[in-house]
């Protein structure tokens, strides 16, 4: 599961990345730094697993992760070959959901594409190429089911009324997300993953100061996301990354010193993970607490197959108790006598939150 970082170039994509990821990509006030995809991974931020380790007394504590890409700029023409064009979609093609950064921040020494910042119009322009894109993906489908249809196949009458549908959306400006197709209308698409289909949440990277101009911005930013049902997130990127940087104590009284509870960046990765539709459960085995992410809906034997495949071939039952009900009752060993531990078989369905010990031939996890 990745999470791509797209926008203009000059946005602070990399500087976004770099904070969450700590990975040390090239930042530089010119536009297209990026040229090749940067790959990083985030630890997602959750307090339930400190605490839980607290009360269990694990030394180590492994959190949960995403991967996160950051994407070469996207200018107008993209979708023709402009720019890094080409290379930039076949980047987002790959790539799970989507955090759109955008420029809210003014600064006369860094050049936006376009002259001037206007989040509106930025917006527009990077979704127009995602479409434009789309479009081009839909006409090669439509191209290839009249061919089917020239030599006799019945079947593709829907298939072709599917695609005219979801292309005369896009022509509109409507991303396929938003079209809540059927399964069966999905099909007609073959698989082919369109940019515009991915989930997506808009991070407004704003000025040190949230100056007036900042706000204003931000508030186009979070209309825009709205309308579209999408979340947005305010941050200064150029904070965020000078609060990674910086010893966990002094990055803690920072934070505090601007009036904040905790980096700006945890609200990106806390909703990038739950944008790919993601859940965490807990384990606290062998002085060891980890959280796991599963799909939502995600099976206790499938679960188990992500600490081990040994286990989900061997499962047998999980030992399961939600992690507020852990935190009362101060250990495993408590909530099992006091009989809040429940046993859950094969089809139980893995809720975020879970803390399980799985039970599985050839031993406990
Ligand atoms: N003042 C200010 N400058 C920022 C901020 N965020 C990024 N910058 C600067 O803007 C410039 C571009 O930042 P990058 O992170 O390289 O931008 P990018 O979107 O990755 O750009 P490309 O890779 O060229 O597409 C750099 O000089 C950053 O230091 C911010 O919040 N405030
Ligand atoms: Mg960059």
């Amino acid at each position: 599961m990745e999470v791509g970082i797209i926008g203009l170039p000059n946005a602070g994509k990399s500087t976004v990345f770099n904070a969450i990821t700590r990975a040390g990509a090239e930042v530089a006030g010119y536009p297209f730094t990026t040229i090749e995809s940067n790959m990083g991974i985030a630890a997602v931020p959750d307090e339930r697993l400190y605490k839980i380790a607290e009360v269990v007394g694990c030394k180590k504590t492994i959190p949960a992760t995403v991967k996160f890409i950051d994407i070469a700029g996207l200018v107008r023409g993209a979708s023709r070959g402009e720019g890094l064009g080409n290379q930039f979609l076949g980047y987002i093609r790959n790539v799970d959901a989507i955090v759109h950064v955008v420029r809210c921040f003014s600064d006369e020494n860094i050049p936006h594409v376009y002259g001037a910042v206007d989040p509106k119009e930025d917006i527009e322009t990077i979704n127009l190429e995602l479409a434009l894109a789309d479009i081009a993906t839909v006409d090669r489908l439509i191209d290839k089911a009249q061919g089917r249809a020239k030599s006799g196949d019945k079947d593709t009458k829907s298939t072709l009324a599917t695609l005219a549908k979801v292309k005369s959306a896009l022509q509109e400006g409507t991303p396929m997300r938003l079209l809540g197709l059927s399964g069966d209308e999905r099909a007609a698409l073959a698989g082919a993953s369109l940019l515009t289909d991915k989930p997506v949440i808009y991070v407004a990277n704003v000025s040190e100061d949230f100056s007036e101009a900042d706000r204003a911005c931000f508030s186009k930013v979070a209309a825009i996301a709205e309308a579209e049902g999408a979340d947005a997130v305010e941050i200064s990127a150029k904070v965020e990354s000078e609060i990674a940087e910086l010893p966990s104590e002094e990055a803690e009284e920072f934070i505090r010193d601007l009036g904040l509870e905790e980096p700006g960046l945890n609200k990106v990765i806390r909703a990038a993970f739950h944008l790919l539709n993601l859940i965490t459960f807990f384990t606290t085995e062998s002085g060891e607490c980890r959280a796991w992410q599963i799909k939502k809906g995600t099976r206790a034997p499938q679960a188990a197959g992500k600490i081990h495949t040994d286990m989900e071939r061997g499962f047998i039952k999980a030992e399961v108790i939600n992690w507020a009900n852990l935190l009362e009752e101060g250990s495993f060993h408590a909530a099992r006598e006091h009989g809040h531990v429940r046993l859950e078989g094969k089809d139980y369905i893995v809720q975020d939150g879970d803390v399980i010990l799985f039970r599985f031939s050839g031993g406990r996890s």
